[in-house]
């Protein structure tokens, strides 16, 4: 212990990323949960560009960004691989993972839905196909950084109140996000629906005031 931390929040899917890695690696790591509305002082000594959450702290130097952190760990424990062993299936890998992120960070604009839609049957179309799971049978990076779709949009919409137009429009995306759940590490590790859905309303409500 103590030789890898992760500075976290409870509700963050960015967070999440990085716990359901290490788990699947078996690294042993302290947490440690952060208020963002008073953030640490270590937490600002090492992410000072972004101040924000998730930071993997491993013999005391900081990563930051959890795709970078997700990367750090894949290359520093390459036990139980996350990313495939084919430079090129490894490159498509980044390249599914650096779409989703664009779009994901697009989420709160005035994207409508169908937009979205469109982004979400690209996904599935293109980058699931017929697998389980992005990676084949197995789960990968690219499973881990679109982790935020099952439960995180899932209570999204239940909170916006909208029926779960995902499970109609996309039926592969929703299949994937079901063998997702199930896996024990991702099952395991998933923040409370209720507490989620709750603090979610709360984050909607303040951005509704301003
Ligand atoms: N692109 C970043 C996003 C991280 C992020 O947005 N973290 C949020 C919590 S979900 C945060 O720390 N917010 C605090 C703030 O913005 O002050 C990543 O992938 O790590």
């Amino acid at each position: 212990m103590g030789e890898v931390k992760l500075h976290g929040f409870w509700a963050s899917p960015f967070s999440h990323r990085v716990i359901w890695a290490l788990k699947l690696k078996g690294v042993e790591y302290e947490y440690m949960e952060e208020d963002l509305s008073n953030k640490s002082q270590l937490l600002l000594q090492y992410n000072p560009a972004h101040k924000k959450i998730p930071v993997l702290v491993h013999r005391n130097k900081p990563v930051a960004e959890s795709l970078v952190i997700l990367e750090y760990i894949e290359e520093t424990w390459p036990e139980n691989p996350l990313l495939p062993l084919d430079a090129c299936d490894r490159a498509m890998a980044r390249f599914w993972i650096n779409f989703g992120e664009q779009k994901n960070n697009r989420r709160g604009t005035r994207e409508n839905r169908e937009e979205v839609a469109q982004i979400l049957k690209t996904i599935e179309e293109k980058a699931l196909g017929d697998n389980n799971f992005f990676g084949g049978n197995t789960l990968g990076l690219v499973d881990l950084s679109f982790g935020w779709l099952p439960h995180w949009f899932e209570v999204t919409e239940q909170v916006q109140a909208r029926s779960y137009w995902i499970r109609l429009l996309c039926r592969v995306l929703h299949a994937w996000a079901q063998n997702f759940k199930q896996v024990p590490v991702i099952r395991d590790n998933l923040p409370d629906p209720q507490k989620l859905s709750a603090h979610l309303k709360r984050l909607r409500g303040n951005l509704l005031k301003n």
